[in-house]
């Protein structure tokens, strides 16, 4: 099934229907979204990675869930699937889709969706999914900055977890000379404050991207980042994003500008706004001089805002999050079989 999920968009598989074995799970998804290829022309990828993305949802072993929920992120110009982060955008359309599936019974008027996130970094999350007279609704009056129609609310809960939320064990950090909080509350984000990249924080999405000069200092700071925060060599890695934090401008808290890592997001996703949310809260990081420490966070981003309800258990750099909530939309685009791309001779 084709679903926006948030402001992505994604092919959601059920785990029977994919190979077992990851390498061969991957192959064929990379035939499936059309990858590598920038276009993504011969799959069903949209040569963007905010609609290069896979959902693989089963039945949960585990008693606390009703669901697994595996992202995958299809890279779409190189032969990249990787599981190393997830995704909070396309987890929007985990629980209609586990209705649509009967993967889990629908209510008569909501359907709560107990979800385990098969990602490093986050365990477990819940929806609730309009669901009147059985079948899930889609309409609705809610509007999502990043996609252009309402839809029906999904409410989102995000249970903390006892891990101390800035893996550096520091509040700020400096890399290739730039000072930087690095968080990961869901999903790992190194926040830099706009005019410390000689930025003034709300530039086009494409401006950024188009800025090789800014790009090379970016990845320079991500690179010694990402070891930093135990994550290894992330050269070839989606994470950590880096987040370019300055003043709001629209009477929110906080002016976002996110490198997912390489191309801009034209929006916010859904984990990098909890964790820019919750190093807000935090005294001390590099977002101090432009926020307010109120619970909801209204992060400001290229096509509007997005509010995240942050609870902090605060204890500078041992905070751990106790719980998020957000709210969400998305919407089944599409229903039926996928034809993969055959593998060429010699591949
Ligand atoms: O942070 C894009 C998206 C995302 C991730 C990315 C997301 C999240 O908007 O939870 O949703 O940061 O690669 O889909």
């Amino acid at each position: 099934m084709q679903m926006r999920g948030g402001s992505s968009k994604g092919a959601y598989f059920v785990d029977s229907d994919l190979p077992d074995e990851p390498a061969e799970r991957d192959d064929l998804l990379l035939r499936v979204m059309g990858s590598p290829d920038e276009r993504q022309i011969d799959g069903i990828g949209g040569g963007h990675p905010l609609t290069s993305k896979v959902a693989v949802v089963g039945p949960s072993t585990d008693p606390r869930a009703d669901v697994d929920y595996l992202f995958l992120q299809v890279v779409p110009d190189r032969a990249i699937v990787t599981a190393a982060q997830t995704c909070g955008n396309l987890l929007a359309g985990v629980g209609p889709f586990a209705v649509e599936r009967g993967l889990v019974a629908a209510g008569a008027e909501t359907t709560e969706v107990r979800i385990r996130i098969m990602n490093p970094s986050v365990s477990f999350a819940s929806a609730r999914v309009l669901t009147p007279g059985g079948r899930v609704r889609y309409d609705g009056d809610t509007v999502m900055a990043g996609t252009p129609f309402p839809a029906a609310p999904i409410d989102i809960a995000l249970p903390g977890n006892d891990a101390p939320i800035y893996p550096t064990g520091r509040l700020v950090d400096r890399f290739a000379g730039v000072e930087v909080t690095c968080v990961a509350a869901g999903m790992p984000v190194v926040l830099v404050r706009a005019g410390d990249l000689q930025l003034a924080g709300d530039e086009a999405p494409d401006e950024l991207e188009a800025d090789q000069e800014l790009r090379s200092i970016v990845e320079a700071i991500r690179l010694e980042a990402g070891s930093a925060m135990g994550l290894g060599d992330v050269r070839d890695a989606t994470v950590p994003k880096i987040t370019v934090v300055s003043a709001p401008r629209h009477g929110g808290t906080v002016t976002t500008r996110t490198f997912i890592p390489h191309r801009v997001h034209t929006a916010v996703g859904v984990l990098g706004a909890v964790s820019v949310a919750a190093a807000v809260r935090t005294p001390g990081t590099v977002t101090g001089p432009v926020a307010a420490p109120d619970r909801i966070v209204r992060v400001e981003h290229p096509s509007g805002f997005f509010d995240v309800n942050v609870a902090l258990d605060e204890g500078g750099a041992g905070t751990r999050i106790r719980r998020s909530t957000v709210v969400r939309t998305a919407r089944k685009l599409s229903d039926g079989l996928v034809w993969p791309r055959a593998r060429e001779v010699g591949e």
